[in-house]
């Protein structure tokens, strides 16, 4: 089989050596090296950065080991709301381990595998609180991305760019879409601590408004030759941070211990296959068939309790997907399929 013809072209930029050049160059820089990152220009600052006072939690210490950097974080780095239009709350984009809600801190101990520029010197990442929850940890996108190495990739629901700017890496153009500017804004804040937000062509709408005006301009045939799309990545939302029991009937309550909030717990047995139904703001199906009429090649982002007989019943007999596990720290994080030539393809 023809190799994709992005992944040709690309032979080079991704080759070993040239990736090495181009790593992300917060997650290289010692801790001690000062940032060589421009400040922010007064108009994001304005627009975008307000500072204010966090608003206290009554928590105790945090059981985070890294306290060092954080201190250093909370001296340099006040935490910052995006201003929303008048009469809507205000929404944190820059937490501290002070600021960070209870129901968060399992994602805040984890920030340096979400993105390693939080080991670095600041500036460091934002994300809203969807956002932290939703990331895909840097090392998982830097494996999803490698997998969809392409000419034009499109990250139909961006969040705050954890995957976004690792495609940056490996592909030539991508195309990054949110309905949320909060969101969106967090995600061009983090691909300029990465150094490629310029190499990111942002949309702030609806992502799947997006799809259906590409087909229909395919469909018509008056899409222009440098708008096609080689690779779809969706990783819309899950439901909340509640998604592993999306499966239980709400008619039948559980008889688990689901309502602790101890996190080992939350991951039981029990948990039932997670159903593409609950996906948003779509069924996963519905998704997965719009988007394939604009690239067979799809690579979809899934939870690690989801439904794999639902999932394999979104191709035709005869038609692979490939199911990659998400590892990280040896615990499953999540699954992505891959349709079209993004599965392996076995002689
Ligand atoms: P998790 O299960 O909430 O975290 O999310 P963790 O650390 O495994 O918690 P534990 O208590 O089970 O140990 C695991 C990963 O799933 C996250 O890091 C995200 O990459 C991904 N993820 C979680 N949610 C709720 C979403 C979502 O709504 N959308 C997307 N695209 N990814 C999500």
């Amino acid at each position: 089989m023809s190799m994709r013809r992005g992944a040709k072209q690309n032979a080079l930029l991704n080759s070993p050596i040239v990736r090495g050049f181009i790593k992300p160059i917060m997650a290289t820089l010692p801790a001690s090296t000062p940032s060589t990152l421009p400040p922010p220009t007064r108009a994001e600052k304005e627009q975008f950065l307000i500072s204010t006072q966090p608003v206290a939690v009554a928590e105790g210490k945090d059981d985070d080991e890294e306290q060092g950097v954080e201190e250093e974080e909370e001296v340099l780095e006040r935490p910052q709301k995006k201003r929303r239009t008048e009469g809507e709350d205000e929404v944190v984009v820059n937490y501290t381990a002070e600021t960070i809600p209870a129901s968060h801190k399992k994602y805040w101990a984890q920030r340096t595998r979400l993105f390693s520029a939080f080991s670095g010197p600041p500036p460091h990442p934002h994300l809203d609180l969807a956002g932290w929850y939703s990331i895909t940890p840097e090392s998982i996108a830097v494996q999803i991305a490698e997998r969809c190495r392409s000419s034009t990739i499109v990250d139909l629901f961006c969040g705050v760019g954890g995957n976004a700017i690792q495609f940056a890496f490996t592909c030539e153009k991508v195309i990054a879409v949110d309905n949320d500017p909060t969101r969106l804004e967090c995600a061009k804040w983090n691909a300029r601590i990465y150094g490629v937000e310029d190499r990111i062509e942002w949309v702030l709408g609806d992502g799947v408004q997006w799809v259906k005006d590409h087909v229909n301009k395919k469909e018509e045939g008056t899409l222009k030759e440098e708008e096609e799309v080689e690779v779809m990545f969706l990783s819309p939302p899950w439901g909340g941070m509640e998604y592993l029991s999306a499966g239980r009937s709400p008619l039948k309550p559980t008889t688990t211990t689901a309502a602790t909030t101890d996190a080992d717990d939350t991951e039981t047995p029990l948990d039932p296959p997670y159903p593409l139904s609950a996906l948003q703001p779509l069924h996963g199906k519905t998704l997965f068939d719009l988007c394939r009429r604009v690239t067979p090649h799809v690579a979809y982002y899934l939870p690690r309790n989801v439904n794999l007989v639902e999932v394999a019943e979104l191709v035709k007999e005869g038609e692979k997907v490939e199911i990659e596990e998400e590892w990280m720290s040896g615990k499953l994080k999540a699954v992505t399929a891959y349709f079209g030539e993004l599965a392996v393809q076995k002689q």
